[in-house]
């Protein structure tokens, strides 16, 4: 981001979203200041972040969380990871911000105000888990490229704001239509106008879906910046790229979206499992949709000493996509046996579930604990690195840990 310009150009309403309070004497800043508290290169401090994230890469932004840092039952923005694929948008004026829908399958293209979407339906607030297609990435042997994600990008954050479905039935959809495409306010790395960082979307039933959301709001506050505001599509179990952040414009296609990052080896894998390095071709690639199962034990922080004969109580989160969790276990001998884990219900649908377990150790000396969670259909975390593909997605090995006993 360049400071100057971004000041320069921004309006107060995005100011006062980065400094989550409101710009007094807004008005009376000259022209081309820099307040103090964006003279800030920091990244923490600009996004807001705890230091100890991980910042992959700043430019575009992307920073993981670790995994006791993900300890909340509802992510609070500091610990959430950010994934941008361009620059944050600069200009970003609440009052004049429009929704469009458009597209061949839309019945009258119609544009909303944030007010309208405000005002005129109905709110709803839900817990959605949203993970980058690409966590667990740096696992992968050959190794892919891109930011090579460990296991921090996935968060679970309450957002709120209106039905993607209340929206698209107010606009009318044809009977041909298959898919919603988003297109977003962010700028390409190029600063070529015409072209998008992404542009993705999802089929029309998960558009409908009542968890799909047109969101103004995440855990009671408006959209933090770096997370898409003043709005974002949250397509909870979904790769979070579905997720649209800094929306302005929903296309209602009558084919399946072909904006940037639908093609090619973005967000997409072989359909059958090929050998590691395979060439595969184009036809033979599926869109990846929902998220496979999947946990995290966030307590205790891998590496902790444990006094001998106390028993340790380790918690997590469980998640699955579309699906429940229905089972969680865990070993502490390398998988060769498994004890089950207590497992809560989601708070709502798509949203990650708490485990937790009490568990001792024979005597002194260093394990791992390695938690494993099964999903409604009775599927199960590969305890290894599951099948490999071009872009390094959808790695959901069984979390690991170490603990030493003393
Ligand atoms: N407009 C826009 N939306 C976007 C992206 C982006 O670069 N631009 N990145 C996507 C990807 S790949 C992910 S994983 C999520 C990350 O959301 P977060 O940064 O709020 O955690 O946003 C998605 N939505
Ligand atoms: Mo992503």
């Amino acid at each position: 981001m360049k400071r100057r310009s971004f000041v320069a150009k921004s309006g107060l309403g995005s100011l006062a979203a980065l400094l989550g309070v409101e710009v007094v004497y807004g008005e009376l800043m000259p022209k081309d200041y820099t307040p103090v508290a964006f003279q800030e290169t920091d990244p923490f401090k600009l996004f807001e972040k705890d230091e100890a994230m991980v910042v992959l890469n700043d430019r575009p932004w992307n920073m993981e969380a670790q995994a006791h840092l993900l300890n909340d039952r509802i992510t609070p923005n500091k610990f959430m990871f950010i994934r941008n694929n361009g620059l944050i948008p600069e200009d970003i004026d609440e009052k004049s911000w429009k929704l469009t829908i458009d597209g061949e399958s839309v019945v009258s293209p119609k544009s909303y105000s944030l007010e309208d979407l405000k005002s005129k339906f109905q709110h709803h607030t839900y817990q959605l888990t949203l993970e980058c297609g690409g966590n667990g990435r740096s696992e992968f042997n050959p190794p892919a490229k891109g930011n090579q994600w460990t296991i921090g990008a996935v968060s679970c954050a309450e957002w709120t704001g209106v039905r993607l479905k209340d929206i698209l039935n107010d606009v009318g959809v044809k009977e041909d239509a298959v898919y919603i495409g988003y297109h977003a306010a962010d700028v390409h790395l190029s600063r070529n106008p015409n072209k998008e960082p992404i542009s993705r979307g999802a089929p029309i039933a998960k558009a409908m879906q009542e968890e799909t959301l047109l969101a103004f709001a995440m855990n009671g506050k408006p959209i933090p910046l770096a997370h898409g505001f003043p709005l974002r599509l949250v397509a909870g179990g979904w790769p979070a790229s579905v997720s649209g952040k800094w929306l302005n414009r929903i296309s209602i296609r009558n084919i399946v979206h072909d904006g940037e990052k639908m093609g090619g080896s973005s967000y997409r894998v072989p359909c059958e499992t090929v050998a590691p390095g395979e060439t595969v071709k184009d036809e033979d690639m599926c869109i990846i949709e929902s998220m496979p199962v999947k946990s995290l034990i966030t307590h205790p922080k891998s590496g902790a000493l444990i006094d001998e004969g106390k028993t340790l109580k380790i918690r997590g989160h469980a998640w699955a996509g579309e699906l429940e969790v229905s089972h969680m276990e865990y070993s502490i001998d390398y998988g060769t046996s498994w004890k089950s884990a207590n497992l809560e219900k989601p708070k709502n649908r798509l949203a990650w579930q708490h485990f937790d377990a009490s568990v001792s150790f024979p005597k002194k000396g260093y394990y791992e604990i390695w938690a494993r969670a099964t999903d409604s259909n009775g599927k199960k975390q590969p305890m290894v690195l599951p099948g490999w593909n071009p872009k390094g997605y959808l790695n959901n090995a069984c979390h690991r840990i170490a603990v030493k006993i003393i």
